[in-house]
């Protein structure tokens, strides 16, 4: 009785078609008919060794010797005290065609921190009263907040410099005014400068809201001139109606 069993199977056959390589695949072939260790005892009181299950695992691998291409493996599982062996043999690899697609993603931002998710100024210049907070935030976890709950001084703003990139057609950034007071004396605004050109527009007109939410504001950039934006919170610093704005979100789009 042979308790060691060497099982091969054979893999792949190519086949031409056409203009085109065009593979199939044949299954390995039989060497031992059924399966090959129905006949290989598992009591060792038939041979009087000792059978040790799983105690030894021996890979085995190989080229398949009618195709280089292709790998026959097995291991030996189980180790008899007199030096039998119980193996497995796994299914030779065959040949298979797979198709991989890729796609340009979008190109990183040149605005840095748009979204303050840094938690910190990273990307920006700062002015006046700032601060990063965790509420309200329009984006993620984390926005700015321009001036205080607390009376400040003239402006509070933060500034970024970049260049829109190629495929870019506008700017955007959201904020959130509180400005229990007139516009005549606190504000929100931006401003966006074309470094090209020199001009600067006003994105974000004083206003002065309170309990408005979130609001957005687009304005056009031209791909490849260089901007700087910047959002401002101004408060003139009188007791009992101070305004702050909290910004987030910058984006390209
Ligand atoms: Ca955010
Ligand atoms: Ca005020």
């Amino acid at each position: 009785m042979k308790r060691f069993v060497f099982a091969l199977a054979l893999a792949s056959a190519f086949a031409f078609g056409g203009p085109n390589l065009a593979f199939a695949t044949m299954e390995g072939h039989e060497a031992s008919r059924v399966d090959p260790f129905l006949a290989c005892p598992l009591t060792p009181d038939i041979f009087g060794g000792v059978n040790y299950p799983n105690t030894e695992p021996e890979p085995w691998l190989a080229h398949n010797p009618l195709n280089v291409d292709n790998y026959i493996g097995s291991f030996q599982q189980d180790r008899w005290s007199d030096g039998g062996a119980r193996s497995h043999v796994v299914t030779p690899t065959a040949d298979t065609t797979y198709t991989a697609t890729y796609q340009a993603g979008p190109p990183p931002s040149p605005i840095v921190n748009g979204g303050f998710e840094s938690g910190d100024f990273t990307g920006w210049t700062r002015t006046g009263t700032t601060s990063i907070v965790t509420s309200p935030v329009h984006g993620g976890t984390h926005a700015v907040l321009l001036g205080s709950a607390n009376p400040t001084n003239g402006d509070s703003k933060v500034a970024q410099t970049f260049t829109a990139p190629a495929g870019s057609s506008a700017v955007s950034f959201w904020y959130n005014e509180h400005c229990p007071d007139d516009v005549t004396y606190d504000w929100a605004t931006a401003t966006l400068k074309d470094n090209t050109t020199g001009t600067t527009t006003t994105v974000l007109a004083k206003t002065c809201t309170v309990n408005a939410g979130w609001k957005q504001v687009t304005s056009a950039v031209t791909a490849g001139h260089s901007y700087t934006l910047t959002l401002v919170s101004h408060d003139e610093n009188n007791p009992g109606d101070a305004t702050d704005t909290t910004y987030d979100d910058v984006a390209l789009s």
